[in-house]
């Protein structure tokens, strides 16, 4: 049994607001699904994040509409789930028309059943079904993106995921960051779920999320199957530049190296034994260039982009203290004959010595629902740049549903879509009724101390707006 194994494609995606980023992202998708068809895997797994929005442009359907034409005039049939970045709350998607014209399977819980060549199901509730794909013995398993919250509930005691896939064998896909591999990553201190929430049984994880290659083995989780991150098939930000170019005050010359994250690819699965198999990537050059004066910045500059080849992307920091500060517009027109198909310059010049003042922690400043917007515009800005409308629907259900005041653990009625039965929960943790439907308004919403290990903060008096500045706050009651 052979299988792919791709994810975080971002299909639409025009990085730096340039059109040949929009090429670069749909060319390594062709060629990834092409070099999978080649080695005759059975199947292929996209494990989320196919597009970079929810709502594609026609362009963009189409050209996936292509590339999945390949395996599917091969009768490779492809299983996919979606991530953050392409999921909706609405009834019909991308994904819904991909899987009508038989170019994907999708698996998770859906509301009605499915039985076909490549697809079984589950009757779990009324109208609640759990699909999962079958080529030959093997089960393709997953759920597409959840947050945290939606998937480990009342502290823990509440696993859905585990409810949901106990018993279950073969291949699990999942769109989370598992805090065990994001180490170095954006979600670092963000992760959806700690090892131990996974659900054991599986013969392999096929994960999406994390945007750099990550694999954790049995030997190191003690878990039934490898953990695998394929990472994104391009590079989306600078942590996951190919090159790195350092060139300090100190340096004599500026320094070049390739980044430990510098190959792209995915996973080709024998045996339920990852190899690597790389795309062309575009090369992603990031420097940075110290300098204590605009002169020195801009001779090292020049120096350093003699380095850089033409095809390349570079994003080039400089820093240092220059009295007076600089402007990046006297940087722009000194590289714009070198031949770097798109570079840009950021700027942490400071124009005078900061003497830096006693640092505050994020959590003392933000509550923890700010702190998770806030990674979500760190993370990926762009989504919200390019598609407003996909930001006001996942802040609507992020916020409709989060809400432990207005939607508390009930039984029916309330439940978002891809949540276990809590009867179902229940019987798995053994968790007593009572205290898992522990009333809300004693509940403080966030769980900011919790995660952190600090004591809880106390919860605000809702009828008493006291910072002006929670956002929280701001949206539990809808106006300011
Ligand atoms: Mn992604």
């Amino acid at each position: 049994m052979r299988f792919a194994h791709i994810s975080d494609v971002h299909l639409g995606r025009e990085q730096f607001n340039q059109p040949f980023r929009y090429d670069d992202y749909v060319r390594v998708f062709r060629e990834a699904i092409e070099k999978a068809v080649k080695e005759r895997v059975d199947f292929i797994l996209i494990a989320g994040d196919l597009f970079h929005v929810s709502r594609p442009s026609p362009k963009t359907i189409r050209d996936a509409v292509e590339i999945l034409e390949i395996p599917k005039r091969k009768d490779i049939p492809v299983f996919a789930i979606e991530g953050n970045h392409d999921k909706t709350i609405r009834e019909t998607s991308v994904f819904d028309l991909l899987e009508h014209l038989g170019l994907i399977h999708t698996v998770g819980l859906k509301r009605e059943p499915r039985e076909n060549e490549f697809q079984r199901s589950k009757k779990l509730s009324e109208n609640r079904y759990l699909v999962w794909g079958q080529v030959g013995d093997v089960e393709i398993h997953g759920l597409r993106h959840h947050t945290r919250w939606q998937l480990i509930r009342n502290d823990g005691a509440v696993n859905v995921l585990k409810a949901l896939f106990k018993g279950k064998k073969g291949i699990l896909m999942l769109h989370q960051a598992v805090d065990y591999l994001a180490k170095d990553t954006p979600y670092q201190d963000a992760f959806d779920l700690k090892l131990n929430e996974l659900p054991d049984g599986f013969s392999y994880y096929a994960l999406g999320h994390i945007h750099v290659r990550r694999i954790a083995e049995t030997a190191q989780t003690g878990l039934s199957g490898p953990i695998v991150y394929p990472g994104s098939l391009e590079r989306t930000e600078i942590r996951e530049a190919s090159h790195i170019i350092r060139y300090s005050t100190r340096d004599k010359k500026p320094k070049v190296m390739e980044s430990r994250e510098g190959p792209k690819g995915f996973y080709i699965v024998e045996d339920f034994q990852p190899e690597f198999v790389e795309v062309d990537a575009r090369p992603f050059y990031s420097i940075r260039v110290e300098g204590e004066g605009k002169a020195e910045l801009r001779e090292k500059v020049e120096e350093t982009a003699s380095l850089v080849p033409r095809d390349a992307i570079a994003v080039i920091t400089l820093e240092g203290t220059v009295k007076g500060g600089i402007s990046l517009a006297e940087f722009n027109d000194l590289l714009k004959d070198s031949g770097i198909r798109y570079y840009t310059f950021r700027s942490r010049v400071v124009g005078e010595a900061v003497i830096s003042k006693e640092r505050l922690s994020e959590e003392e400043l933000f509550t923890e629902w700010e702190r998770e917007l806030l990674l979500h515009l760190r993370v990926s800005p762009k989504e919200f740049s390019e598609g407003l409308s996909d930001f006001v629907s996942w802040l609507v259900e992020r916020y409709e549903k989060g809400i432990p005041a207005k939607a508390p653990v009930t039984k029916k009625g309330a439940e978002p879509e891809g949540q276990a039965k809590e009867g179902t929960a229940k019987a798995e943790t053994g968790e007593k009724p009572a205290k898992a439907r522990k009333p809300a308004k004693t509940k403080e919403p966030t769980k900011t101390g919790k995660e952190t290990g600090k004591a809880p903060k106390k919860p605000k008096p809702i009828s008493k707006p006291k910072n002006p500045s929670s956002l929280d706050a701001w949206l539990r009651r809808g106006k300011p």
